[in-house]
């Protein structure tokens, strides 16, 4: 039986790809931070009961900024795959706490490349690291001709988070040059789904949307709606990652869609998949959303209400504008076909996000946000 590691396995990928790699018939060995409450929400559904026999997801607490702990993890479970997913992931938090972010995103990749050395195990042991479209930084000249980022555009990261992550990068395309591991980059666009955490935009979209819908919420503020993403779905991601440790060769990976799509035009799609038509009127941050109209007759919404304004601390020091990339490489060499675009994406995070709220509704009958704070 293959043993794989997961770092970051409470997150949206971890926990997607625990499903995926026990399905596939792994032992699976997850690190989780000691959190003050409880923390795995996304797995608890894979994890049964830690004294069955023939529990095949196993927890280890630990942390990436702690060498010792993490060698001794790997010793004791000798992993035939290490994904290091674990990351301080959003870029706006990134700047407020920059020197954490190196010490995780960046060093921690370090550690568990290092640690795999020491312990001998560079043959056995492949790893994937966590790369990310954010060292392109969305330079426009630095796109390829056909106007992609792809395996070959230059980097030039525009956050503390991408910087890390740079860091992360080199580090592992390092330790395979120099030690000959089996260690790869996935450099993944934007992934989201209905696990997505609460304060990444399209996840505070289809949420705010839910609730506005429903009654519970008034309205939502963003920061940049003319900021675009090349939006996949995390299902389709995590697969990827693990058709990487399976190529023949370890090498770098783009994992895109090919599609971009500003945040305006995401907020238009998810009220639009619950039957209401947004009209948005002023510029830049003066811009507002109203409802223009609402097919859908379970909503008592008022026409021309404003649900959306401009705030713009939720603007970045420094902004990637544009990301768009090129997946032909893992499309021909690995076969990596998605199965979802971004309006079954929309679909499935706006039933998901419909559900639970309508369960908030039911159980407080008017509840309140506590996820808007300043990210
Ligand atoms: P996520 O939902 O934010 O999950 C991050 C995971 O890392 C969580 O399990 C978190 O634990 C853990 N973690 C944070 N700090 C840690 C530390 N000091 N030591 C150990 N674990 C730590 O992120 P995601 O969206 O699943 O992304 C997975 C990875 O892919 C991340 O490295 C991210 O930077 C990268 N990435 C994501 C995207 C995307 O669009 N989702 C795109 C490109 C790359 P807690 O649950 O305890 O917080
Ligand atoms: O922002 C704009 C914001 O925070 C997307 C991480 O998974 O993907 C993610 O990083 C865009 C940005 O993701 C709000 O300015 C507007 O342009 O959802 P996000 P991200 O920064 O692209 C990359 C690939 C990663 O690797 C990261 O780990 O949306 N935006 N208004 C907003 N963003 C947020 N969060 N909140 C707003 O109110």
């Amino acid at each position: 039986m293959k043993v794989a590691l997961i770092s970051g396995i409470t997150g949206q990928d971890g926990s997607y790809l625990a499903e995926l790699l026990l399905e596939k018939g792994y032992e699976v060995h997850g690190i989780k931070r000691r959190a003050s409450s409880l923390n795995t929400d996304r797995i608890d559904h894979l994890y049964q009961d830690p004294h069955h026999p023939n529990q095949k997801l196993k927890l280890h607490y630990g942390d990436l900024t702690d060498s010792m702990n993490l060698t001794r993890i790997i010793e004791e479970c000798r992993p035939d795959e290490i994904y290091n997913l674990g990351a301080m992931s959003h870029v706006k938090v990134s700047f407020d706490t920059p020197e954490y972010v190196g010490n995780v995103d960046g060093l921690g990749t370090l550690r568990i490349l290092e640690a795999v050395r020491l312990l001998g195990l560079e043959k056995k042991t492949r790893i994937y690291q966590a790369s990310t479209s954010e060292l392109y930084g969305g330079i426009p000249e630095n796109k390829n001709d056909n106007g992609f980022y792809d395996e070959n555009s230059p980097f030039y990261p525009r956050s503390p988070y991408g910087v890390a992550k740079i860091y992360a990068f080199w580090i592992t395309k390092n330790y395979r040059e120099a030690y000959n591991m089996f260690a790869c980059n996935g450099i993944l666009f934007n992934h989201e789904s209905p696990r997505r955490g609460e304060t990444f935009v399209t996840r505070k979209i289809t949420r705010a949307t839910a609730r506005i819908a429903l009654g519970l919420q008034e309205k939502f503020y963003l920061g940049n709606l003319e900021a675009k993403r090349d939006w996949g779905h995390a299902k389709d991601y995590v697969r990827m990652m693990w058709m990487i440790l399976q190529a023949e060769q370890p090498e770098d990976w783009v994992i895109a869609t090919g599609k971009t799509t500003t945040v305006r035009e995401f907020v238009r799609m998810s009220f639009a998949e619950v039957g209401i038509e947004l009209e948005f009127k002023g510029l830049g941050i003066n811009e507002k959303a109203y409802i223009k109209s609402c097919n859908n007759l379970e909503y008592q919404l008022e026409l021309g209400k404003e649900i959306l304004t401009v705030d713009p601390k939720y603007f970045r020091p420094t902004e990637v504008d544009l990301l768009i990339g090129d997946p032909t490489k893992a499309n021909t060499n690995l076969g990596w076909i998605p199965e979802h675009d971004l309006a079954s994406l929309v679909n499935d995070m706006m039933s998901s996000d419909i559900k639970l709220m309508k369960k908030h509704q039911y159980l407080k009958n008017g509840g309140y946000d506590t996820i808007n704070h300043f990210e």
